[in-house]
C-alpha cells in the first residue's frame, strides 16, 4: 500500500496549488482526480458560453509572480477553454502531473486513530494511506440531476452543463429544451439560441443578471495591472469578496431617486458582479435591495419587447440572495423568434416524456434536453465520499443537520483532514482562487508547525467548532441571505438537504481570524 504525507483529492485550482505548495515544503504528496485532466470546474463545464465572471486579471493565481507576468488573458472575462489552458500550463510549468493520478475517484477515507493516519480507497479497489488529507473536491463539482419522472425514457440526448461532453456538440438544426435559468443557463442560452432551430427555456425562478460587457483584453490596462500586481492583489484582498468591486460606503436609501439611479446606471454600464457593491446595504436592508430590484427589472422591461415575457423574466426575489448572474445578451435572446420561455413555477414539470417534457399544463417536444440544474453545492462532493473519522462516525452522520466545522477547514472528530474552500469559509462568496490560495497557505503553515514540533495530529476542538458555527450563523443573520430566497447557499436546491446558510460572509475579516489563530499557536485545535 502506498503511503504519503499528504493525499489531495481533486486537481482543480485548489488541488493543483496544494500539490505545488506542500511538495515544495518537502512533503510527499499525491493527488487523486476523477477526470482525465486538470482544471476541475474548467475541465467539466464545457457548455457553450462558459467563462469566468471575475475579471481574468483577478481570476488567476498570485502565488508565483513569474506566472502572473508570463500569462496573458485574451478577454476581460476568459472563456472556459482558455482557463483550462491556464490550468494545464500551471500543471506543466510546476511539473505537477507526475504526482497526479487521473481517472481515479476516491470513494472512502477512514481515520486510523492508533496510527494517526487516513486509509483511503479508490473506485478501482486500490488502497493508500496518508497522514493528512486535503479535500480539494470543489464546491460546485457534484452535478445536480433532479429526479424527474421518466428521465430515462427520453428518446433524445440529455446533457448536463456541469458534465458537458468533451467532443463537439452540434446543435445546428436541433430542437433544444433547457431546464434551469441560473448562471450556467444564462451563459449558454444566447449561444444555444444561435445554434438551435428552436430553444425552449424552462424557468422555475427568474434570475437577476447584469451585462458582462465582455471585451478583448485592454492591453494598456493589462500592462498597468502587471506593473502593479502586488498592490492590486493586496488592495483586493481587503475587500468584502476579495474582488476589485469598488465598494460603495453609501446606503441606497440616502440618495434621491435620480442620484441613486445614476449610480446603478453607471454600474450597469461597467457590468458584472461589482453591481452588487453599488451601495453598502443591498445585502442587509430589504428596502435598499428593492431599489436594485426595481432598477434591474426596469432594464429587463426595456430590453425584452414582449411585455408578458419581460414580466416572466423579472425576478421577484432579493437581488444577490441567489448568486448574481453575469451575461452577454441573455435578456435580448428572448426577443428571438426561435426562443420560448416557459414558466414552470406556476405549472411544474410533471415528467420527462420520450419526446420531451410534460408540465401540469402542456406537452413540449424537443430532441436535446439540457439540464442546467446546478450542483449539490459545498457539501455534495465531500459527502459522496465515505469519510469515517474517530470512533467510526461518518461525515454524513456528523453533518446530517448541516455542515459544522472550525474555520470552514477542519472538523472535530476528523483529525488531519482539511476542506479547502469548505462550508463555513468565504469560499463561493469570494474570488475563489484567492480564497483557495489563502486556505492552502494556512494549511501549509500548520503542517510545517506540526513537523517542526514533532506532532502528528491536529484536530479542531468541539468547543471551537460550536463557536465557529454560531459565528457563521450570527453574521449571516444580519443579512438577507438566509431568508431572502431559496438558494443553493442554503441547500434549498436539493430536496431533503438541511437548510443552513453555508458560507462565511466577509473575506478580509475571515483571513484576519485565520491569521490570528496561527499567530497565537493554534487555539481551538488539539495538537498531539
Ligand atoms: P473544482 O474546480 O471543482 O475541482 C474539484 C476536482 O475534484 C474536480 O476535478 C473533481 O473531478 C475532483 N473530485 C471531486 N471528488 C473527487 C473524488 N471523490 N475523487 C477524485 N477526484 C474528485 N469562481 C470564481 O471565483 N469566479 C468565477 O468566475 C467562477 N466561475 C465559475 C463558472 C462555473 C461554470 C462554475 C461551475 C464555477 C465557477 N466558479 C467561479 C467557482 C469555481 O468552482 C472555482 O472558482 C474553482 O474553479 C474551484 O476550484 P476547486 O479546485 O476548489 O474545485
Ligand atoms: O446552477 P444554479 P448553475 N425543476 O443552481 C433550476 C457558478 N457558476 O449551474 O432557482 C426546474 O444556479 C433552478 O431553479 P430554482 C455560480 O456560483 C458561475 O447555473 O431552483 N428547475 C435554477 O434555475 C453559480 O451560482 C458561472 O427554482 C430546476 C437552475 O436549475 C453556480 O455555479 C457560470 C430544477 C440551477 O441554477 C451554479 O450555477 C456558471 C427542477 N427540478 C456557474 N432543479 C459564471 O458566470 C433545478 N432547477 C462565472
Amino acid at each position: 500500500m502506498k503511503n504519503y504525507d499528504v493525499a489531495i483529492v481533486g486537481a482543480g485550482f485548489a488541488g493543483l496549488y496544494a500539490l505545488h505548495k506542500l511538495r515544495s515544503l518537502g512533503f510527499s504528496v499525491h493527488v487523486f482526480e476523477t477526470g482525465d485532466g486538470v482544471g476541475g470546474t474548467w475541465y467539466w463545464n464545457r457548455y457553450p458560453g462558459a467563462r469566468c465572471d471575475v475579471n481574468s486579471l483577478e481570476y488567476s493565481y498570485q502565488f508565483s509572480a513569474a506566472l502572473q507576468q508570463e500569462w496573458s488573458w485574451s478577454e476581460k472575462y476568459a472563456p472556459q477553454p482558455e482557463i483550462l489552458d491556464y490550468a494545464n500550463h500551471v500543471a506543466d510549468r510546476f511539473e505537477l502531473r507526475k504526482d497526479i493520478q487521473f481517472n481515479t475517484r476516491v470513494i472512502a477515507l477512514l481515520f486510523d486513530a492508533k496510527q494517526g493516519t487516513w486509509l483511503g480507497e479508490t473506485e478501482d479497489g486500490n488502497k493508500f494511506s496518508a497522514q493528512f488529507c486535503v479535500m480539494a473536491t470543489g464546491c460546485l463539482s457534484k452535478e445536480n440531476v433532479p429526479s424527474f419522472d421518466g428521465l430515462e425514457d427520453f428518446a433524445g440526448t440529455v446533457l448536463h452543463t456541469g458534465k458537458w461532453p468533451h467532443s463537439h456538440v452540434n446543435l445546428q438544426g436541433k430542437n433544444v429544451g433547457i431546464i434551469g435559468t441560473g448562471s450556467s443557463a444564462i451563459q449558454a442560452i444566447p449561444l444555444l439560441a444561435e445554434q438551435a432551430t428552436a430553444l425552449t427555456v424552462f424557468q422555475r425562478t427568474a434570475s437577476f443578471s447584469i451585462p458582462a460587457h465582455n471585451a478583448a483584453m485592454d492591453k494598456e490596462h493589462e500592462r498597468f495591472i502587471k506593473d502593479n500586481y502586488p498592490q492590486f492583489r493586496a488592495r483586493n484582498s481587503q475587500r468584502y469578496a476579495a474582488l476589485d468591486n469598488h465598494p460603495s460606503q453609501v446606503s441606497a436609501l440616502e440618495l434621491e431617486v435620480a442620484a441613486r439611479t445614476a449610480i446603478y446606471e453607471a454600474r450597469w454600464e461597467d457590468g458584472g458582479l461589482p453591481f452588487l457593491a453599488s451601495f453598502n446595504d443591498l445585502g442587509s436592508n430589504l428596502e435598499a435591495n428593492q431599489t436594485a430590484v426595481d432598477f434591474v427589472n426596469a432594464k429587463i422591461r426595456e430590453i425584452v419587447k414582449d411585455p408578458a415575457i419581460a414580466e416572466r423574466l423579472c425576478p421577484k426575489t432579493v437581488l444577490g440572495c441567489k448568486r448574481l448572474c453575469v451575461d452577454t445578451d441573455y435578456y435580448q435572446t428572448f426577443n428571438r423568434d426561435n426562443v420560448t420561455l416557459v414558466d414552470v413555477s406556476a405549472a411544474p414539470i410533471e415528467k420527462i416524456t420520450a419526446q420531451g417534457l410534460r408540465t401540469h399544463q402542456k406537452d413540449y417536444s424537443f430532441d436535446t434536453l439540457i439540464l442546467a440544474t446546478g450542483f449539490d453545492a459545498m457539501t455534495g462532493a465531500l459527502l459522496a465520499i465515505d469519510i469515517q473519522g474517530r470512533n467510526g462516525v461518518t461525515l454524513k452522520e456528523k453533518w446530517q443537520d448541516g455542515p459544522t466545522n472550525f474555520l470552514g477547514l477542519t472538523v472535530n472528530g476528523f483529525p488531519n483532514l482539511f476542506t479547502i474552500a469548505g462550508p463555513g469559509s468565504p469560499s463561493v462568496l469570494a474570488n475563489m482562487i484567492v480564497a483557495i490560495e489563502q486556505h492552502v497557505d494556512w494549511v501549509a503553515e500548520l503542517l510545517t508547525h506540526l513537523a517542526a514540533n514533532r506532532q502528528r495530529t491536529v484536530e479542531a476542538s468541539a468547543t471551537a467548532e460550536r463557536e465557529w458555527v454560531e459565528l457563521v450563523n450570527e453574521i449571516a443573520s444580519h443579512t438577507l441571505f438566509p431568508t431572502g430566497c431559496n438558494s443553493w447557499y442554503i441547500g434549498a436546491n436539493i430536496p431533503g438537504k438541511p437548510r443552513i446558510f453555508m458560507p462565511f460572509l466577509g473575506y478580509p475579516a475571515y483571513v484576519d481570524k485565520c491569521n490570528a489563530i496561527t499567530a497565537a499557536g493554534y487555539p481551538g485545535f488539539e495538537l498531539s
